[in-house]
């Protein structure tokens, strides 16, 4: 699918604000497929689709979980972990888009998960690195990026971890499991 008919799509589905930063981690996504050796128009679509469902109302996407049968734990979890998988779902099936690896990297464009693929990578630290993210730290990671992808994502996992247990929020094992497999990969 062409760039301009994807963005078209997904816009109406979106505030002005995250439309924004749908453009900002399109880019993002497509520098980093030029500088890490990855098929930029993959690339360029996965980002473009990654927060889909952001918007979908919590008992639609609880239906979905549900019946589509993924991770019942997702549902004892922040509903805001919901929209990666829901995404997912709904591209394939509102959009057309049957491309698995473009389908998992929006799947797990939140929590991350062990062994991602650089697909996968690429839409996850471009989601925290896009020109309008201000988070703390964030300066560090978009250093980082320049020189040690797998780096880069264990510092801004570092950083979510922490922002997440200051405000007392649960952790959801997936963004756990993929700390621990970048802390390990690194001894
Ligand atoms: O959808 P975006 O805002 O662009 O970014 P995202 O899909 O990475 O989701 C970000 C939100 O999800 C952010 O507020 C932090 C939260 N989050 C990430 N990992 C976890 C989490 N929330 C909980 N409760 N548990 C997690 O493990
Ligand atoms: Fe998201
Ligand atoms: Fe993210
Ligand atoms: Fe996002």
């Amino acid at each position: 699918m062409e760039k301009d008919k994807a963005l078209s799509i997904v816009k109406p589905h979106l505030t002005e604000k995250r439309y924004i930063h749908t453009i900002g981690v399109m880019e993002t996504a497509v520098d980093l497929a030029k500088k890490y050796g990855y098929d930029e128009k993959k690339a360029e679509l996965a980002a473009i689709f990654h927060d889909y469902a952001k918007y979908r109302p919590e008992n639609e996407m609880k239906s979905i979980i549900i019946e589509q049968k993924m991770p019942k734990e997702l549902l004892d979890f922040h509903p805001e972990l919901w929209h990666a998988p829901v995404g997912s779902y709904l591209v394939k099936t509102e959009v057309g888009i049957e491309d698995v690896d473009i389908l998992n990297a929006i799947t797990y464009h939140t929590t991350g998960r062990p062994n991602m693929t650089l697909l996968e990578k690429i839409i996850f630290i471009a989601d925290y690195i896009e020109p309008n993210r201000n988070f703390p730290g964030v300066e560090q990671v978009r250093d980082l990026v320049k020189t040690n992808l797998d780096g880069a994502i264990l510092q801004s996992l570092k950083n979510t971890i922490i922002y997440l247990t200051k405000k007392n929020a649960t952790i959801y094992p997936d963004t756990l499991y993929t700390y621990n497999y970048f802390i390990k990969m690194k001894e």
